[in-house]
């Protein structure tokens, strides 16, 4: 059987080359592609209409003989020997030459970028101190992102930005001082519209100092002796105070407010006899609070004066005398308070924590005394009241007299009668 010798009877391929557009416009990227035969070099050359090449690209084509390439075309027109008009795109391969061509097109654009947002936003606070300030930004034509212009507070930072074609950004190198800040940005498009904006942004250091209460009234531990009383108290911030924070409470009851500013508040309270506690709890707009506890007394009774002696005009039968009244109080006697006069004359009588005890010789008949005291608060207390000493009547020296008398007249008539 002869076998037949294999032949290679693959002739040489043509050589195909083409553009996927027909027109292209600054910044585009030409894509070429075609086919040649399998694993050959390929050479593609674009030549501009006064047919200097401007770019020239090599490449080996694969097994089944495709190739392509890609060539940008500058954003800006004129550049290099770019220019606008019919190209030439000229293939070299295996000895074959393709041409083809496409249009390198200006374009009219009257529509300014749009400049989609910015950062920080228009108007608002930051409590960074070095915020990224960033703008998004389009056209519908082409940025011309070499003409984004980014000013802080009037110092170009253009330099020191991130620019691409739909963003800049620029992070402050060294921190922003609290207070108001203003950018400009521009950039253009292509066919030279502009767009611009200029925009305020706060900083503000982050606030973490609460308020501070500086006095409050009725202050800590005081003793008042009237129960319709107006209770304040004094504060500040840093920042600012929130006014709708603050709370203030009598022995864990709300008081309400009568009113309330950044920096005090007044309250009005007619109360009872009594110890209270009252707790003000203040909070900055940042949330940090401020708290204060403190303990003040109410006392509008006076003290209490009492016992027997006060009321039964006692008579005493002797000159040597003692007696002792009862003097107590709702809160707290001011034992150093205590007086007493007899018969309009200050003595000095014991005085404890709940008595008041005189001891002392007076004459016989009626005497009046004056006891007082009051309380911590102040609340006066006056009792006066009489007694009075009577001594018993002594028989026996009468009887002694007359007897004597009797003697001694008995002796002057027995004397009378010798005579
Ligand atoms: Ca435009
Ligand atoms: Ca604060
Ligand atoms: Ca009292």
């Amino acid at each position: 059987m002869m076998v037949l010798p294999l032949i290679n009877t693959i002739s040489a391929s043509p050589l195909t080359v083409s553009t996927d557009k027909q027109t292209y416009y600054p910044g585009d990227v030409i894509y070429v592609s075609g086919t040649t035969e399998s694993s050959s070099d390929v050479t593609i050359q674009l030549y501009n209409p006064d047919g200097t090449m401007v770019d020239i690209d090599y490449k080996v084509s694969s097994t089944n003989g495709y190739f392509s390439m890609t060539f940008k075309i500058p954003l800006k027109i004129p550049s290099g020997s770019w220019i606008y008009g019919v190209y030439t795109v000229r293939a070299y391969s295996v000895g074959q030459i393709k041409n083809t061509t496409f249009t390198l097109s200006t374009i009219t654009d009257v529509t300014p970028p749009t400049i989609a947002s910015i950062s920080p936003a228009e108007n608002t606070t930051v409590s960074i101190l070095n915020p990224i300030i960033s703008v998004l930004y389009s056209d519908d034509v082409a940025i011309d992102f070499s003409t984004v212009r980014m000013m802080l507070d009037g110092v170009d930072v253009t330099a020191a930005a991130t620019i691409t074609s739909t963003r800049t950004d620029y992070i402050p190198v060294s921190n922003l001082s609290e207070g108001s800040h203003t950018v400009y940005f521009e950039v253009k498009d292509l066919a030279g519209n502009k767009a611009s904006k200029t925009w305020n942004f706060k900083v503000e250091f982050p606030d973490l100092s609460p308020p501070v209460i500086s006095s409050v009234y009725p202050p800590n531990g005081t003793i008042l002796n009237v129960r319709m009383i107006t209770l304040n108290a004094t504060y500040s911030d840093n920042k600012a105070v929130d006014p709708y924070s603050v709370t203030l409470k009598l022995n864990d009851s709300t008081i309400t407010l009568s009113a309330i500013s950044s920096t005090s508040l007044t309250a009005s309270a007619n109360l009872t006899d009594g110890v209270y506690l009252a707790k003000l709890s203040i909070m900055d707009t940042s949330g940090n609070i401020a708290k204060t506890n403190w303990t003040f007394t109410i006392d509008a009774t006076p003290p209490t004066i009492s016992g027997n002696i006060l009321n039964n005009n006692t008579v005493f039968e002797s000159k040597e005398i003692t007696f002792t009244v009862s003097i107590s109080d709702n809160i707290a006697l001011n034992t150093s308070s205590v007086s007493m006069t007899i018969d309009g004359i200050a003595v000095t009588p014991t005085v404890n924590a709940t008595s008041v005890t005189y001891s002392g010789t007076l004459s016989e008949g009626s005497h009046t005394v004056v006891i007082s005291a009051r309380d911590m608060a102040g609340n006066t207390a006056s009792k006066a009241f009489t007694f009075s000493i009577a001594l018993p009547t002594n028989y026996m020296i009468y009887i002694i007299v007359i007897i004597i008398v009797a003697v001694i007249a008995v002796a002057i008539i027995f004397v009378l009668k010798r005579v």
